[in-house]
């Protein structure tokens, strides 16, 4: 996994979904919203499709990490704060 600015990050979520929420107030925590595209799954558009052509599910929240889905609250927590969070709070990824 490439570790650059130049990683896309993209967050499938939805507003009224606790689990998002745990990842958006993560990101938010973190100082992490600049580095992340967030797309709201009943707001934007292809959103859905997206999500479901990429993991067969209609599950939130995703990250998308250059276009690779990862699914599960804890999991995306975690990736973010092992690639992104650094020792000062600074994104490093
Ligand atoms: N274990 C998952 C639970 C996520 C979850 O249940 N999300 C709900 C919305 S709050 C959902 O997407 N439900 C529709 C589905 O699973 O297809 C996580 O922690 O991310």
């Amino acid at each position: 996994m490439r570790k650059d600015k130049t990683l896309k990050l993209e967050l499938i979520h939805k507003w009224t979904c606790p689990y998002s929420a745990q990842v958006r107030d993560f990101i938010e925590e973190n100082g992490l919203k600049n580095r992340i595209d967030f797309l709201e799954v009943d707001e934007t558009e292809g959103a859905s499709d997206r999500l479901s052509q990429l993991t067969g599910k209609t599950q939130v929240p995703c990250l998308l990490i250059d276009g690779e889905p990862k699914l599960e609250s804890r999991d995306i927590i975690q990736w973010l704060d092992q690639n992104l969070v650094g020792a000062q709070g600074t994104a490093r990824a």
